[in-house]
């Protein structure tokens, strides 16, 4: 089992998987979206249109992937169902969606950290792309590890 957190652009990791932050249309967007969809081409806009959309909570797959935790949890499933091991996440809804970025990362790396317990075969990276967010995100780590760690006495 591995869980990181780094900083970069997600369009440039070599991994079986990267999440995308859609809209519930996943017809294109900004942030991450706009950057996934240029890293692309049109191909991956092609694939999109024949989705129909994706609920709020829940996650779809391309060829090219809340209820913030279920969100999560919806895409390691897609990802093992389509045998990833290695998956990159961007920080989901932090961007144009203003979700709390520290509530964010709790939620995120709970979710994921609860998820590898169950599937120690999965490798995840979140990318943060701003040095604010992969603060944030090595802070909640580090107190998860704390808190998983067992008792010294
Ligand atoms: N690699 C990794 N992270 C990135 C990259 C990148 N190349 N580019 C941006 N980020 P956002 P949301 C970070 O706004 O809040 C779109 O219009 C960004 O700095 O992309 O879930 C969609 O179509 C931030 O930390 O997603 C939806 O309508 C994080 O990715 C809506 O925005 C998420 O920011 C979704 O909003």
């Amino acid at each position: 089992m591995e869980l990181r957190a780094v900083t970069g652009d997600i369009t440039k990791l070599q991994v079986d998987a990267i999440v995308n932050a859609a809209n519930t249309s996943l017809l294109g967007g900004a942030g991450v979206d706009g950057a996934i969809h240029r890293a692309a081409g049109p191909g991956l806009m092609a694939e999109c249109k024949t989705l129909n959309g994706c609920p709020t909570g829940e996650a779809r797959i391309t060829g090219g992937a809340a209820q913030l935790a279920s969100c999560y949890r919806s895409c390691l499933t897609l990802a093992l169902e389509n045998g990833c091991r290695t998956v990159a996440f961007p920080s989901i809804s932090t961007g144009v969606y203003h979700y709390p970025l520290m509530q964010a990362a709790h939620v995120a790396l709970k979710a994921i950290t609860d998820f590898l317990r169950l599937h120690p075969q999965l490798s995840v990276t979140m990318v943060c792309h701003s040095p604010q967010t992969l603060h944030a995100y090595q802070v909640v780590l580090n107190m998860l590890y704390q808190e998983t760690k067992p008792h010294e006495d």
